[in-house]
């Protein structure tokens, strides 16, 4: 088994530890930190979102997973950022209010710092009201919303309302995405851009900034 596949491995079994040793072990050995992402913990992370999807595990596993693969982003968060550049720009996001799920957010925000993004992380249950206050309070060029349940995709639109009545929808750019977003739903709702991952959301935040 290839070193990236014992990183999936140990993300699907939950088992952190030995996920924080594996990934530690492929960077002695050469392997690059967007590979172990890549192939290794977002690897890992679909074989349990298909499991999930076809109820063969629970909430349970799903969170242990969680975690390891969390635990493995933090070992790698700090390598592909380039810390001593001038930022391209300034981001904030978060994921919409009544939602948890953060992984997808955090890989989205750690491939923009890794791009020479400044990112503001506003966390979980964010709302429309914290994006805007954000907004006023950081000054970013982009604004960027993350929804993993479709009963939070509202609060996108709600948020890009309240930027609308704020008098600042002018001042930023809104991107949006994660797994039940399209890029309909973005035009539907007066956002600047959609992306289906992470590295697609760097490019377009280049795109609307350049
Ligand atoms: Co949840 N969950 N979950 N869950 N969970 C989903 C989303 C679900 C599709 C599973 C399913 O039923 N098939 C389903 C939603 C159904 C729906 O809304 N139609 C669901 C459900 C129902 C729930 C609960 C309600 C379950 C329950 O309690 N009964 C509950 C809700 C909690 C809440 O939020 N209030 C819940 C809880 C959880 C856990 C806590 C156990 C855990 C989250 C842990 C965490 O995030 N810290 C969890 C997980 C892990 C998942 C699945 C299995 C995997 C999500 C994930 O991390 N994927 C998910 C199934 C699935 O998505 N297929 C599921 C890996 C990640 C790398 O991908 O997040 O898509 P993703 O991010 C991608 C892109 O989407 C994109 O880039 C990322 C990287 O490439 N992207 C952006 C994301 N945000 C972006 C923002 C951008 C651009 C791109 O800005 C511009």
């Amino acid at each position: 088994m290839s070193q990236l596949q014992s990183i999936a491995e140990a993300v699907i079994r939950g088992e952190f530890p030995e996920t924080q040793r594996l990934i530690d072990e492929a960077l002695e050995n050469g392997v690059k930190p967007v590979e172990i992402i890549n192939n290794g913990l977002i690897a890992g992370m679909q074989v349990i979102a298909d499991r999930f999807k076809r109820n063969e595990i629970y909430v349970p596993e799903v969170s242990i997973a969680a975690r390891a693969m969390n635990a493995g982003l933090n070992i790698v968060k700090p390598l592909v950022s380039e810390t001593n550049m001038k930022p391209v720009a300034k981001v904030i996001i978060g994921t919409m209010k009544g939602d948890l799920h953060d992984i997808g957010k955090k890989l989205v925000a750690m491939m923009l710092e890794g791009a020479g993004f400044a990112v503001i992380d506003l966390g979980i249950d964010v709302s429309p009201e914290k994006f805007v206050d954000a907004v006023r309070e950081y000054r970013p060029q982009i604004m960027a919303m993350s929804a993993l349940l479709t009963t939070t995709m509202p609060a996108m639109a709600g948020s890009v309302k309240l930027l609308e009545e704020s008098g600042l929808r002018s001042q930023v750019k809104v991107i949006v995405g994660g797994a039940p977003i399209t890029d309909a739903y973005a035009g539907k709702i007066g956002a600047d851009g959609y992306s289906p991952d992470a590295g697609s959301a760097v490019d377009l935040a280049k795109s609307l900034v350049s």
